[in-house]
């Protein structure tokens, strides 16, 4: 018999997706559903708190030891670990059902492994466990019949536009808006602050994402994303322009029929599907779509103007080590860009120069992968 109540874990609970996964449970019909048993912060321990109070997890992590000192002087009946440690914690506990990697950054690979091989299913919102290690991630999730289960919205539209059928996809169209500077000219975009980066005209996300975005760098990391997730080599993966935002994403089966996956923007529909699918009467339901009087507009991606774009597809081609050189780099280059110290057209540049530079390794072991990780992130900008 199945059990009725699934012990959730959210890794990234005070993040972006972390609060709207928030949002999505409160608003279930069946509130037994999802027992919260463990949740994580990075530094936000003042809205950790209330969100402590308010879901009683058993066990947390915070992003630095100050954190835990705070948290446990506050709940003293809680478990309290910080820090990678502390996340890998939270995901070998075997009475999990599912964990919900909200986390950015690398900080979410081992954890998200680690629940794998307790054989917990993945909701996944993390970007870099893909990228960095896709390979060994999906044999782990095949060996322990683990599902993944994309939070990412275009991810999550290519999911429920096939209903899992992967193997009867003929190729997948992954949808772009393109960003702020979609019309701007090359010289306009390398010249550009991170306030106007910053100002997304469809989604709000974090930072790092939204500078991904004006970059379209976002959108290479989802093409590898999807490469791994779907099964699908590159060449089958099309990333379409559509600034309106409104088709998720696509997929065009073996026979030539497309479907797509259409709605206004919102994340709580690819949270709370990857949470409950195939089930879509228990939760919040989203704003209808208006057809009348909309018009959807679908351009070519221009590889000149956005060159990470291209280079993604050129580093997931490679494999291997590549993809990971690709986001420790661009990691790295999108911080100093936030705060100021280069330009926008400079991200490009460095990863460009990470990667000429790299000697790939293929079907690297994950501590190669952090090996590779450290190395980049430390020689970038040196
Ligand atoms: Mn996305």
């Amino acid at each position: 018999m199945h059990k009725t109540t699934k012990n959730l874990a959210i890794l990234g609970s005070t993040g972006s997706i972390g609060t709207q996964t928030l949002e999505v449970l409160e608003n279930l019909k069946n509130k037994d559903l999802f027992n919260i048993v463990s949740m994580s912060c990075g530094n936000n321990t003042e809205l950790f708190t209330e969100q402590i109070k308010k879901f009683h997890p058993k066990k947390v992590c915070t992003g630095t030891p100050e954190g835990a000192k705070e948290i446990k002087s506050i709940f003293p009946e809680i478990e309290v670990f910080y820090g990678e440690e502390g996340l890998i914690e939270l995901a070998d506990d075997k009475n999990l059902d599912m964990m919900l990697t909200g986390t950015s950054g690398y900080v979410g690979l081992k954890p998200t492994l680690k629940a794998i091989e307790n054989g917990v299913d993945i909701a996944l919102a993390n970007k870099e466990t893909l990228v960095m290690a896709g390979d060994i991630v999906t044999a782990a999730a095949k060996a322990n019949e683990v599902r993944i289960l994309p939070v990412d919205s275009e991810h999550s539209a290519i999911l429920q536009s096939s209903n899992g059928n992967y193997h009867l996809l003929n190729k997948i169209i992954i949808t772009a808006s393109g960003g702020p500077f979609l019309h701007k000219t090359s010289d306009e975009i390398r010249n550009c602050t991170a306030a106007d980066a910053l100002k997304h005209p469809r989604w709000h996300m974090g930072k790092k994402i939204t500078i991904d975005s004006a970059t379209l760098m976002n959108k290479g990391l989802e093409v590898i994303e999807a490469h791994h997730l779907f099964n699908l080599p590159y060449e089958k993966i099309e990333v379409v322009i559509h600034p309106e935002s409104i088709v998720h994403s696509a997929v065009e089966f073996k026979d030539g029929s497309t479907v797509a996956q259409i709605g206004t923007p919102s994340m709580h529909i690819p949270i709370q599907y990857a949470l409950t699918c195939p089930n879509r009467e228990i939760g919040i339901k989203s704003n209808s779509f208006n057809f009348i009087g909309q018009k959807l507009t679908f351009e070519k991606p221009d590889f000149e103007k956005f060159p990470c774009l291209k280079l993604a597809y050129e580093a997931g081609k490679t494999g291997g080590t590549m993809p990971v050189v690709l986001n420790a780099a661009n990691e790295v280059a999108v911080h100093k860009f936030l705060k100021g110290e280069i330009g926008l057209g400079d991200i490009f540049k460095a990863v460009e120069k990470e990667i000429s530079k790299h000697t790939v390794i293929q079907n690297p072991a994950l501590d190669e992968i952090f090996e590779v990780d450290r190395e980049v992130r430390n020689r970038v900008f040196a």
